[in-house]
């Protein structure tokens, strides 16, 4: 079935079958002037068509006489609606000479099987085909329809357009608030993005700092300076959207909302909030900028772990798009940030108070500021050799954070912290990594102070280390550390 051609010097078609879809086919192909020859059974049809100046044969595609007048050709395209003349033909064909390329139409997936079979390359199911369109029309539909209605909500601002992210947000949050603050901006609306806490990653920090986005504390602004509130990439945050004031919501996450929103977007089938917030941009057309494009690759990329977790091709297709706009120098930047200290040193805690069991490993990092410290700390101890599951846990303030990895691909680390602590501390992520916060006081049934937090700390410790391996499926050895 080789065809031992390329595509660059196929020179010569046939067209056996010459019905509406062969016709459709042999004008295109006579219009970028290619060589043609087609064969119908049907006189009139064949007349019909040398009126037109086409090349056109009378025979049966059956006989195999046919697999002689077409043994010069390159491509055949086999298009009748008669499927068994169809496998006739391409019996006949690879029977007389098999280099060439076969087009060939079935009608059902019997049929496509039957073709393919008898050596055709290429099968076509017009059901199949017909499908496909339908589909990718409903999609077109429903984005230009998402899109008017956003532009018509962003429109309808008068004083301005608070646009809020979550507590620690990450930089797909970041990116598709950049992305839409752009979009409002094109509008000649003022728009602000808004987030509560910090922004706690070093290498968030170093993506917002590095493409100059800017972000205002919620704790500067006058929330009634803005008469529209939309939240982008929220529900991940564990915080719930229930401000009634609320009018635009766009996510790949479900949300637990209550309320009429004025345009709401959810899709859980796309892998970030930067990949919808491309297609908007897409579809309106806008010029967008340097930043704006490598904001949301980066967030596309971070999301899907580049491209390796949940990707879909929606991922894959926006992040095409950008990738022409984007500032590759830029990114690699903001990939590779130096480790702060206080990552190395909750890294070098963690290390030193490994407890190991097969090949999970819990540790305890002490007090931590930055808690985003842990989650690193809990990556980098994945490379430790033999490990596939890693859980780091630390007090900061009045709450016990604890971060966790798996590589073991039987182990849904997200289900492993929910099952341990879903009474006392509210779990986020998914298999391969989970964060879990606990309030210390629920934990320690004690009031914590200044003075009792090493106490507490020692408390917790075994505690958190005997449910943890528990819900692994592992015993945990009753000595307190593996150093
Ligand atoms: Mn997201």
């Amino acid at each position: 079935m080789s065809t031992g051609i390329t595509m660059t010097s196929m020179s010569t078609y046939a067209i056996l079958g010459c019905g509406s879809v062969g016709h459709a086919v042999a004008k295109d192909l006579v219009d970028e002037d290619k060589d043609v020859l087609i064969i119908d059974r049907d006189e009139g049809r064949v007349e019909a068509l040398r009126d037109q100046d086409l090349d056109a044969r009378q025979s049966d595609i059956r006989d195999y006489e046919v697999a002689e007048a077409v043994a010069d050709r390159d491509v055949i395209l086999i298009l009748s609606s008669d499927v068994e003349a169809n496998t006739a033909a391409v019996e006949n064909i690879r029977d007389y000479g098999d280099d060439q390329f076969i087009i060939a139409r079935a009608s059902d997936p019997v049929s496509s099987d039957a073709l393919s079979e008898a050596g055709a390359d290429v099968v076509i199911n017009p059901s199949a085909v017909i499908a496909d369109s339908a589909l990718r029309a409903l999609e077109t539909g429903e984005l230009e329809y998402k899109t008017q209605k956003l532009s018509e909500v962003i429109e309808g601002t008068e004083k301005g357009l608070a646009i809020r992210i979550h507590r620690s947000p990450d930089p797909d949050s970041i990116a598709s608030a950049t992305a839409l603050k752009a979009i409002a901006e094109s509008r000649g609306i003022d728009a602000d993005i808004i987030y509560e806490g910090e922004i706690g990653r070093q290498e968030n920090r170093a993506f917002v700092n590095l493409l100059g986005i800017e972000l205002v504390s919620a704790g500067e602004v006058d929330m009634a300076d803005y008469d529209t509130i939309a939240v982008v990439d929220h529900a991940k945050g564990g915080e719930p959207t229930d401000d009634e004031n609320v009018d635009i919501i766009v996510d790949h996450y479900e949300q637990d909302h209550n309320h009429d929103v004025a345009f709401s977007d959810i899709r859980p089938n796309v892998s970030s909030t930067s990949t919808i917030m491309t297609k908007y941009i897409q579809e309106l057309d806008l010029t967008i900028e340097q930043e704006v494009a490598t904001a949301l690759l980066y967030g596309i990329r971070a999301e899907t772990l580049d491209f390796k977790r949940d990707t879909t091709p929606a991922d894959l297709t926006a992040a095409a798009y950008l990738y022409p706009f984007a500032d590759h120098d830029t990114l690699e930047q903001v990939e590779s940030p130096s480790m702060s200290a206080e990552t190395l040193d909750v890294l070098a805690e963690a290390i030193r108070n490994r407890e190991v069991e097969g090949s999970h490993l819990v540790s305890n990092a002490g007090f931590v500021y930055d808690r985003d410290a842990l989650s690193q700390a809990a990556q980098h101890l994945l490379n430790l050799e033999g490990i596939t599951t890693t859980a780091v846990f630390a007090i900061a303030d009045d709450v016990i954070y604890l971060a966790a990895r798996s590589k073991d691909i039987r182990m849904d680390i997200g289900r492993i912290l929910e099952d341990a602590f879903e009474e006392i501390g509210e779990s986020k992520g998914h298999s391969t990594e989970a964060s879990v916060e606990i309030p210390l006081g629920i934990f320690t049934g004690i009031e914590v102070s200044e003075d009792n937090r090493e106490t507490l700390l020692e408390l917790t410790e075994e505690a958190v280390k005997k449910k943890l391996f528990e819900s692994m499926g592992v015993e945990s050895s009753d000595s307190s550390n593996g150093s």
